[in-house]
């Protein structure tokens, strides 16, 4: 039996808003600040982002990029601090409002609450990085239009691993059939697919060349009814025409592939 569409589980970063860069500049402003010469290009955090989760991706430079530096007995407790300096300037960004949110995603945001569809969010991020991008984009209220916050440390595996997706879905009491999830990046796709999720993906400069080949919609971005809206990939018979990603879309989306 066809399942309806009960809820909509959104990625953060590089989803709702264009915030990996935003990152870069955090970690590079808690190097600086820590004296390491540690310095993230955009090309090599192009490359860092094979690795999901700010610590993660730290001992991952370390591992790969940066195997001379000499590392403290305790080099957990050193990664900890370092990301707590980073997570603070990444918050400071926000606050002064220089990381907006992607085209469309305000808009599909308030209409899916104007439709009563529940929502949740499924990032690797720290929830202070998600608090402050709410916060700063749509209001102190916004985080209670998500149902769950599904974020950083709550689960073991991260991205691409399934579990911060399972959590979610735990949480609501909702199965993948009943849900429909949005992504931006490879490890993001592997992780909702895994958790059986049809998903929706929008790509940024940092994704566009990652394999979304099960997606069912590749998007530039969201789109607003009076730009340009470009499909990447995906079944346009489907969009028929659509001027952005609104909920009929969806909707049309969620009907034509009962389950990933
Ligand atoms: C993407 C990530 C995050 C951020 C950095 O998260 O991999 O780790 O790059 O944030 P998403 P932290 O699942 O939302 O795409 O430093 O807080 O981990
Ligand atoms: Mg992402």
């Amino acid at each position: 039996m066809k399942e309806t569409l009960q809820a909509l589980l959104f990625d953060v970063d590089g989803t709702l808003a264009d915030t990996e860069d935003g990152h870069r500049i955090a970690f590079n402003m808690a190097f600086a600040e820590a004296g390491l010469d540690w310095d993230w290009s955009v090309e090599l955090y192009g490359k860092l982002l094979a690795v999901t989760g700010g610590k993660e991706r730290m001992k991952y430079y370390l591992d790969h990029f940066n195997s001379g530096f000499e590392r403290p007995a305790d080099l957990d407790g050193f990664i900890a601090e370092l990301h707590k300096t980073k997570t603070a300037h990444y918050t400071a960004l926000l606050s002064e409002g220089r990381i907006p949110l992607r085209p469309g995603v305000e808009r599909l945001l308030k209409e899916a609450r104007e439709k009563g569809l529940r929502m949740g969010i499924a990032t690797t991020t720290t929830p202070a990085n998600v608090q402050a991008l709410l916060t700063h984009t749509l209001g102190p209220d916004s985080e209670s239009w998500f149902e769950v916050i599904a974020a950083g440390d709550v689960v073991p595996a991260k991205k691409p691993a399934p579990d911060i997706y399972l959590w979610a879905m735990n949480k609501m009491g909702l199965g993948p059939e009943q849900c429909i999830a949005f992504e931006d990046s490879e490890n993001g796709i592997k992780s909702s697919l895994g958790a059986g999720l049809r998903t929706i993906v929008t790509v940024n400069d940092y994704t566009r060349e990652h394999d979304f080949s099960d997606a069912l919609l590749v998007l530039e971005n969201m789109g607003e009814p009076d730009q340009d809206f470009a499909v990447l990939q995906g079944d346009k018979s489907i969009v028929n025409g659509a001027a952005c990603l609104d909920l009929e879309l969806v909707q049309r989306l969620a009907d034509s592939s009962p389950q990933a």
